[in-house]
C-alpha cells in the first residue's frame, strides 16, 4: 500500500485517504497512480459497496504538485495533456462509471484538480470551512479533471465561468447553496456524518444504487425520448434483483430489509 494514499477497509465500504498532509494532499504522480489503484481494487471487490473520499490533515486536495513540474530550458515546452490522458481522465471516468456509491468529504480547501476530482464523486459533502478554488487561471491553465463538464452542469455557465477566471474562493455554504455539492457540515461533524452515510449507501440495494447512478449522469446529456427508453432498461435490471424482492417484502411485512447488494 501507498503512503500517500490510505485504504481503510470497513467491511462494506472502504475509505480512501488522500495522504500528503504537509502539500495539502496535492498530486504527485506516485499518488495519483496509488489513489487509481485504490479505486479500481474497491470498484472490483464485490464485498466493498460504497467508497468515501477524503484528505487527511488541513486540506482535502490543492490539486497537481507544482514542484514536479519540470519548467527548466532542457526539458522543453512540457505536455500538460499527457498528465490529464495519463492520471487525471481515467480516475474521474472510473469514479464516475464504479456501479457504487462514492461519497466525497471535503475536509478543507479543494484547489484546482483537487476541486474538480471532489465534483467528480456522486456526493459531496464538505466541512463549513472548506473551500472550493478553481485555481487553474491562476497559472494559465484551464480547469481540467472534468471540471470544465462538471462546472457547467452544477451551477450553470455563468457562475463556472466566473469561478473559473477569478479563482475566487467558494464557500462550503455557497457551494451547497449553489448545488455544486450535497451539503456544508460543521468541521467537527463532517467525518462521523459522511462515514454514516456511506455506511448507509454500503447497505443499500447496490445494483439499483449503480443503475440509479448511470441513469442520472445519462440524463444530464439524453433527451427524455432516449432516457425513458434507458429507464425501462434499468429498471428491467433493477427488478429481477433480490433487492427488489427483499425490499417489498419488507415493505408488506413491516420490518427494516436486509439488502445483499447482489445481482
Ligand atoms: O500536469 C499538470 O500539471 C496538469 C494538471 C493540472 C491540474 C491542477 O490541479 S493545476 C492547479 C494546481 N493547484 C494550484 O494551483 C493550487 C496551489 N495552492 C494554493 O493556491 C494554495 O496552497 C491553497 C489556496 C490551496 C491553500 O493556501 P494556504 O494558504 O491555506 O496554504 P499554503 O501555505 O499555500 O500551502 C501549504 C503548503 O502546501 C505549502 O508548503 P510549505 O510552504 O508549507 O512547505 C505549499 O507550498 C504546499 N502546496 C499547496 N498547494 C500545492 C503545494 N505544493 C505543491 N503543489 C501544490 N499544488
Amino acid at each position: 500500500m501507498s503512503e500517500t494514499v490510505r485504504v481503510d477497509d470497513r467491511g462494506p465500504w472502504v475509505m480512501v485517504t488522500l495522504n500528503r498532509p504537509d502539500s495539502l494532499n496535492a498530486f504527485t504522480g506516485e499518488m495519483l497512480s496509488a489513489l487509481r489503484s485504490a479505486l479500481e481494487a474497491a470498484g472490483e471487490r464485490p464485498e466493498c459497496r460504497a467508497v468515501l473520499l477524503t484528505g487527511a490533515g488541513r486540506g482535502f486536495c490543492a490539486g497537481q504538485d507544482l514542484s514536479e513540474v519540470d519548467l527548466s530550458p532542457e526539458a522543453g515546452a512540457p505536455d500538460l495533456g499527457r498528465t490529464l490522458e495519463t492520471h487525471y481522465n481515467p480516475l474521474i471516468r472510473l469514479i464516475r462509471g464504479m456501479a457504487k456509491p462514492v461519497v466525497c468529504a471535503v475536509n478543507g480547501v479543494a484547489a484546482g484538480a483537487g476541486a474538480n476530482l471532489a465534483l467528480s464523486c456522486d456526493i459531496v459533502l464538505a466541512a463549513d470551512s472548506a473551500r472550493f478554488i478553481q485555481a487553474f487561471s491562476k497559472i494559465g491553465l484551464i480547469p481540467d479533471a472534468g471540471g470544465s463538464w462538471a462546472l457547467a452542469r452544477l451551477v450553470g455557465e455563468a457562475r463556472a465561468k466566473a469561478l473559473a477566471f477569478t479563482a475566487e474562493p467558494l464557500a462550503a455554504s455557497v457551494a451547497a447553496d449553489w448545488g455544486l455539492i450535497w451539503k456544508a457540515v460543521a468541521d467537527d461533524a463532517l467525518m462521523a456524518e459522511a462515514e454514516a452515510l456511506t455506511a448507509r449507501l454500503a447497505d443499500g440495494p447496490t445494483v439499483g444504487l449503480g443503475l440509479t447512478k448511470q441513469a442520472i449522469q445519462e440524463a444530464t446529456i439524453n433527451a427524455l425520448d432516449v432516457q425513458l427508453d434507458r429507464e425501462v432498461d434499468y429498471q428491467r435490471r433493477a427488478g429481477r434483483t433480490p433487492d427488489f424482492r427483499e425490499g417489498v417484502n419488507a415493505f408488506l411485512e413491516k420490518r427494516v430489509p436486509t439488502f445483499t447488494g447482489r445481482a
